[in-house]
């Protein structure tokens, strides 16, 4: 138990009844007990042992804008490059036909999809070579979508920032994307670590494909991160907030020590009805439709006791 004496003399335990945001009609626990433990046990621990891994793609983007302008994925940016050859955009969305049902498909093993995704993202990687390409055309591009971005991601990551919390941006999209759009979002801060696929280059500017190793759905998680200075970084950060929009997100967090507590919160939108009893399995906390940080940025508050507006 993580309650101290000193501690409970001057605060109860919070309840999740007293936590408005946890008990609007969007949000959904499976487990209330254990939500409410865990946060508690956030709560007395303080920021100095919390972690934030996200994933980026529908995660740090909205899966839907209130104006229905469109939201790209960080691979949808790139492939919107107009220097991009016609071939190569042709043979992109060839592949993005064949193996997007895969991933998606609830009735195919992990195994099998995983499969799948590694021949998707090498045979991704193969076409992106023998064309030279600019950085600077994914700068723009970005910059056209940085409205994509959640409500108050800007409050939730600059709060994370100034109390030097590490935050790992997760993402098996494209890394030069990813932070073009954080950026140009006004997000991309010194206590942000963005893990993703990024492009590889020849004699400077040839397109030579991705850098290894390849991250695809199926092996995002921090064994990918062992023997790297982020994983000494956040070591002994044994409180994560995990945030994804996939049922494979919630593995994110694989690989850091069995003793470390995880609260895992889910956004979901496409196909809510069919899939919510599976991601309230999966995630401590689920939101329907939710395009902000507000929950996020909610428990950051209770944990960093500057609960001045609880919702
Ligand atoms: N995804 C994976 N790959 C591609 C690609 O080459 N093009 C496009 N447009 N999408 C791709 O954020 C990661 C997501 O991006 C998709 C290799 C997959 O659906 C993956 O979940
Ligand atoms: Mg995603």
């Amino acid at each position: 138990s993580t309650t101290s004496p000193n501690n409970s003399m001057h605060t109860k335990p919070l309840q999740l009844e007293d936590i408005p945001i946890l008990n609007s009609e969007n949000c959904k626990i499976k487990n209330r007990q254990h939500v409410e433990k865990i946060i508690n046990e956030f709560i007395f621990g303080g920021h100095t042992r919390l972690q934030v891994v996200s994933d980026f793609d529908y995660t740090i983007t909205k899966q839907r804008t209130s104006n229905g302008a469109p939201v790209p994925s960080s691979f949808g940016i790139f492939e919107e490059c107009k220097s991009l050859p016609s071939n190569f955009v042709k043979a992109a969305r060839e592949l993005h036909d064949i193996y997007r049902p895969i991933e998606v498909d609830p009735h195919i093993s992990n195994d099998e999809k995983a499969k799948a995704m590694i021949e998707w993202w090498t045979k991704s990687g193969e076409n992106l070579m023998g064309f030279t390409f600019d950085l600077k055309e994914i700068d723009e591009i970005a910059k056209k979508y940085a409205y994509s971005v959640r409500d108050n991601t800007d409050e939730l990551f600059r709060k994370l920032n100034e109390l030097n919390i590490p935050v790992l941006v997760f993402s098996a999209g494209l890394g030069n994307c990813v932070n073009a759009m954080l950026r140009h979002a006004g997000l991309l801060y010194p206590n942000m670590n963005v893990i993703s696929n990024f492009l590889q280059f020849k004699d400077d500017t040839m397109l030579n494909g991705f850098q290894k190793p390849i991250i695809h759905t199926f092996n995002k998680n921090e064994k990918l991160l062992k023997g790297t200075e982020y994983y000494d970084l956040v070591h002994t950060r044994d409180h994560i907030i995990l945030m994804g929009d996939s049922l494979a997100d919630s593995g994110m967090a694989d690989g850091v020590p069995s003793s470390s507590h995880i609260l895992k919160i889910g956004f979901l939108f496409h196909h809510a009805e069919e899939y919510i009893e599976q991601y309230m399995s999966t995630f401590d906390i689920v939101l329907i439709d939710d395009q902000t940080m507000n929950v996020p940025l909610a428990l950051l508050k209770l944990i960093t006791g500057n609960n001045t507006s609880r919702d």
